[in-house]
């Protein structure tokens, strides 16, 4: 019987490097920090006078040190958001820390935060809002282009390695504000000339958002997608137009992209995977009235589970208060995740185990290569993967509750649906079942003693990979 001709298409669609790289950042951190620190609102109207801006005892390495402990991997900046405002003393505008009382003019946020991400070993983004409440060039179209693009490349030039741009899509103009024809393709083009390995997030190319602000993730998060989730146009529709609606659950339309019926027909599919964004914080920006709107560690585990866990990223946002420092809470509840992240993911208890399988490709892609660190040595199924099975044999019996499963993704995503079997006392029980697996799964399930672990490829596309199979 012919397949289906969409699904050996979608089979072959691969990540790009820069991809590759953002997807192993897994759960790194959002920093929304700015003249709304100081006035004390979410969205600020553009005509804040530069003198409200002054961080007395900012703190950029307090932030890294932070993020590096909550076992995040890079931060990212608003270096401007929608109010125009500049944290570092740009060229091209009077509105910037430049004419602020911090550090008499002569401060930048920016080369601090991307400074103590060196130090920290954390890789550097920014945040550049296309949308600018202060600057009168917004909605004159070329003028403001150009303003945008040197912006770009001010903060694209002068502060290393930046591994992501990220364009948000939210407009709170509405139908009789300014109307700003954005150039998207220059904008691009700016960041892939100066910083090819770069990321362009949201509304961009690369990676997609999941949709909604409160860190809910679809349970099935496909990377390959029809191309128009991509379009700017459809990012804008999604995105925030009212300051007191963030956008908080998906339009049930929005729940399937990736599956066999999503994709059927579509004539253009791309590599765009999902990021997981939201708040520690009730707001983006430090409010003293929320300081008890913090999330519990067990919602932000939850959400990592289901993101990280389920082939999306995670960023997450913490808010520095006026001093420009985290605050105190904020700080006890993300040490409490990072040292949580530590215990569940302490000791692979599958490193030295032994794995059998139904059949593999050839020699060098047995299921014993699912075990090395190495992701480019994994088990293939060669060409009839659906029913293949992989057999983990632990050598004795542990106490087990998750493990990790993760494709060759350079190879495509192709596996859509599998299932996890424990043995206990010589029977097969089925604890876990899904369908991505993509670059990593974690599944979940009740803590046995056992010694055998057994995962069924079910479903899949041209072929199965597996590089990746962890015990904890
Ligand atoms: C939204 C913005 O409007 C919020 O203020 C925040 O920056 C969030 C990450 O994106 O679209």
């Amino acid at each position: 019987m012919k397949r289906n001709d969409n699904i050996e298409y979608a089979a072959g669609i691969v990540p790009s490097e820069r991809q590759l790289a953002w997807q192993d950042l897994e759960f790194y951190a959002f920093i929304h920090f700015g003249m709304n620190t100081f006035t004390d609102v979410e969205w600020g109207s553009g005509n804040e006078d530069p003198e409200l801006f002054n961080p007395k005892n900012l703190d950029a390495r307090q932030w890294a040190r932070l993020i590096k402990l909550s076992g995040m991997r890079a931060m990212i900046l608003t270096c401007k958001h929608h109010d125009g405002f500049c944290l570092w003393p740009s060229a091209y505008t009077d509105h910037s820390v430049k004419y602020s009382p911090w550090k008499d003019g002569k401060g930048d946020v920016v080369r601090e935060c991307a400074d103590a991400c060196r130090e920290y070993g954390l890789k550097f983004g920014v945040y550049l809002s296309p949308w600018d409440r202060h600057d009168s060039r917004y909605g004159e179209g070329e003028a403001y282009n150009r303003y945008y693009k040197n912006q770009l490349k001010e903060l694209l030039t002068n502060y290393g390695d930046i591994f992501c741009v990220w364009l948000d899509g939210a407009c709170g103009e509405g139908k009789n504000g300014r109307k700003q024809d954005y150039d998207w393709e220059g904008y691009y083009a700016v960041v892939r000339e100066l910083q090819p390995g770069a990321c362009i997030c949201v509304t961009g190319p690369d990676v997609r958002w999941v949709g909604n602000e409160a860190g809910v993730c679809r349970s099935s998060e496909w990377s390959v997608v029809p191309y128009w989730h991509s379009l700017q146009a459809t990012v804008e529709a999604q995105s925030q137009k009212d300051v007191s609606k963030p956008p908080r659950k998906f339009s049930p339309q929005d729940v399937d992209l990736g599956s066999r019926k999503a994709i059927k027909g579509c004539n253009k599919l791309i590599w765009y995977p999902a990021e997981v964004n939201t708040s520690l914080r009730k707001g983006w920006f430090y409010h003293e009235s929320e300081d008890y709107s913090l999330k519990p560690l067990r919602k932000l585990m939850d959400i990592y589970y289901n993101s990280v866990g389920a082939n999306g990223s995670f960023l997450l946002n913490l808010s520095p208060n006026k001093e420009g420092k985290i605050a105190e809470k904020d700080v006890e509840t993300m040490i409490s995740m990072g040292a949580q992240l530590e215990i569940d993911f302490n000791e692979n208890l599958a490193e030295d185990s032994v794995i059998t399988d139904n059949r593999h490709l050839d020699d060098s892609h047995t299921g014993q290569a699912a075990l090395s660190y190495n992701p480019e040595e994994y088990w293939h199924s060669g060409e009839n993967p659906d029913g293949s099975e992989l057999i983990l044999d632990l050598g004795d019996e542990y106490d087990i509750n998750k493990i990790v499963l993760a494709e060759h993704i350079r190879t495509g995503q192709q596996i859509e649906e599998f299932t996890v079997y424990i043995k206990i006392k010589d029977k097969w029980k089925k604890v876990s079942e899904g369908t991505v697996i993509g670059h990593k799964r974690i599944c979940r399930f009740d803590e046995e003693r056992i010694r055998y672990i057994k995962v069924v490829i079910e479903k899949a596309r041209c072929f199965a990979t597996i590089s990746k199979f962890e015990a904890y």
